[in-house]
């Protein structure tokens, strides 16, 4: 007869279990994305490099996106090329005609002559950004190849300035919520105890 009695209370048990589980993780996996813009930055000299800091929230865990426009005479894939790093982290090597070495969508790697029309290229990543974002800002190093020959351009679209390439773009980034992992445990913990306590209720 208890035996009876005891299937619904311990179905009652399950949700109770399954309730705080669900609770615990969906504190967990909170995430907050967003979306910097950054730019037009020029380079005004052949072989410079050009950087922009880009304020995100110190927060931020994962780098996930990186969209780029940008204008400039990259024409020769062997040695007209440009080096991306975030925070000193490489990104990767764009128009040197190797599709392997970096993340954008860039079409067959390469850029073109004198810049026109401007290219736009996206990048998915999946980069931990916990320590670099912690001062609130990540730095982007544009580094054109030693080889790099520009040519003038007279104008350029972004503000009709004159320049020798120019880059704009954003950083998505993702925060994941700074309730800790062992603060989640422990509500898994509590739950379990309230069910075993619940249960020596019960047999008493
Ligand atoms: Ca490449
Ligand atoms: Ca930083
Ligand atoms: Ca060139």
């Amino acid at each position: 007869m208890t035996k009876f009695v005891a299937k619904p209370n311990s179905s009652g048990l399950i949700r109770n279990f399954l309730a705080v589980f669900v609770l615990a993780f969906s504190v967990v996996g909170t995430a907050n994305a967003a979306t910097t813009n950054f730019g037009p930055v020029y380079t005004y000299s052949t072989g410079a490099s050009v950087s922009v800091d880009v304020a995100v929230d110190s927060s931020s865990t994962i780098l996930t996106g990186f969209d780029l426009i940008l204008q400039g005479d990259f024409s020769y894939p062997t040695t007209e090329y440009l080096g991306i790093t975030i925070d000193g982290v490489s990104i990767g090597t764009i128009f040197d005609g190797n599709t392997s070495n970096d993340p954008f969508n860039f079409l067959n790697d390469t850029g073109n002559d004198f810049g026109n029309p401007p290219l736009s290229g996206s990048a998915s990543l999946n980069l931990d950004i916990s320590s670099l974002a912690s001062d609130g800002f990540l730095k982007i190093i544009f580094q054109t190849g030693p080889g790099t020959n520009f040519s003038s351009l007279g104008s350029g679209v972004f503000s009709g300035e004159t320049f020798y390439a120019a880059f704009q773009g954003s950083l998505t980034t993702d925060s994941i919520s700074p309730v800790p992992l062992p603060a989640a445990g422990f509500l898994l913990l509590a739950g379990l105890g309230g069910l075993g306590a619940l249960r020596r209720k019960k047999k008493s």
